[in-house]
């Protein structure tokens, strides 16, 4: 599976702009003033052949109590808790701050490895600068330099290493074994796992396998017509027992990895609610990483013929992007 990385600090230290150079995208919005990013954005990143998930997040305040500051620090958290390793951007302009200290005290009470990149240090790889921010206990300081693309190598090595091993397996898009991905993406509710549980119902269960963590993606291994398919879980979904039940909170991690490892991925709409901000971009990202998609729209019977206009209408121009992809109803 691919590593996850998550860039934090406190605003306007160049977070996005890093995101950006690493995800290659236009993504992340880069702007001057404090505290632009509110949300958690994920992109694709590459080194080489090495691949990884980025998590872009707002200007952290770890002790903040109300309004958006609170919101965006449970976002951070959120993609802390996502995330494998961690980047923590300081910027070297400003210098050190106690809002600095406040992050590395939080980052060390996680337990997540973290490495320090010291930002906007072009030119400035071996500046006494540097020195203050060992004061953060967060190991060597890495000069990188954002927006000029300095120092981004050196930093993803030593950020990548421990990873080596996994992305060898699982960075490399789908297993071709013979063995068909499939993955089932959707928002919690719209009916992944009853239709997950129809199918199996139907089909041979070879065998079932889950690995013991929790964010570690389950499959299912299925024959049909003598096709074997591995059924990738995407999010939301567990075990219980004989059938799979949708868990609360969708994970866009799970989603992108299972993604990353399928050949096809079905994309499961719920009529009811009609083409979502999340549908769409789930859509984009698939449509990103080259897999064949499938879109299907669930709860069909639950609507009207109006209804059922207004979604075709929707879905032609919400998803105009997938306009060569089959939909089912
Ligand atoms: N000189 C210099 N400026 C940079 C560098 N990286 C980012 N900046 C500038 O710093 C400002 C803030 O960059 P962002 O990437 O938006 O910072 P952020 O940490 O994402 O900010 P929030 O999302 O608001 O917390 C922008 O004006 C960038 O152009 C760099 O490497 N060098
Ligand atoms: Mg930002």
């Amino acid at each position: 599976m691919k590593p996850v990385i998550a860039l934090v600090g406190r605003p306007n230290v160049g977070k996005s702009t890093l995101f950006n150079r690493l995800t290659k995208s236009r993504d992340a919005i880069v702007a001057d003033f404090a505290g632009l990013t509110r949300d958690r954005h994920y992109g694709d990143g590459r080194l080489g052949d090495r691949e990884f998930i980025c998590i872009d997040t707002g200007g952290f305040e770890p002790d903040s109590s109300t309004g958006i500051v609170k919101e965006m620090a449970k976002q951070t958290k959120q993609a802390v808790a996502e995330a494998d390793a961690v980047i923590f951007v300081v910027d070297i302009r400003l210098g050190l701050s106690a809002h600095d200290s406040d992050i590395a005290r939080y980052l060390r009470s996680v337990n997540k490895r973290v490495h320090l990149a010291v930002n906007k240090a072009e030119g400035m790889s071996e500046s006494p600068l540097l020195g203050e921010f060992h004061e953060l206990g967060m190991g060597e300081p890495h000069p990188i330099s954002s927006a000029h693309g300095q120092g981004i190598r050196s930093l993803l090595d030593a950020v990548l290493e421990p990873f080596e091993d996994a992305t060898e397996e699982f960075g490399a898009g789908p297993q071709q074994d013979g063995v068909i991905r499939l993955a089932v993406a959707g928002r919690p509710n719209v009916g992944k796992s009853t239709l997950i549980n129809t199918w199996l119902g139907e089909e041979r269960l070879v065998a079932f396998d889950m690995p013991g963590t929790t964010r570690d993606a389950i499959s299912v291994d299925f024959e049909r017509n003598g096709q074997k398919f591995k059924l990738i879980d995407t999010a939301g979904l567990r075990r219980k027992g004989k059938v799979f039940e949708a868990i609360e909170k969708f994970s866009v991690v799970k989603t992108l990895q299972a993604i990353a490892d399928a050949h096809v991925v079905l994309l499961l709409l719920d009529a009811t609610q009609g083409v979502t901000d999340q549908d769409a971009h789930i859509a984009g990202y698939i449509l990103d990483s080259g897999r064949a998609v499938v879109v299907a729209i669930n709860k069909w019977d639950a609507v009207d013929s109006y209804q059922r206009e207004t979604l075709q209408r929707q879905i032609e121009q919400r998803l105009a992007f997938l306009k060569f992809a089959p939909l089912h109803n």
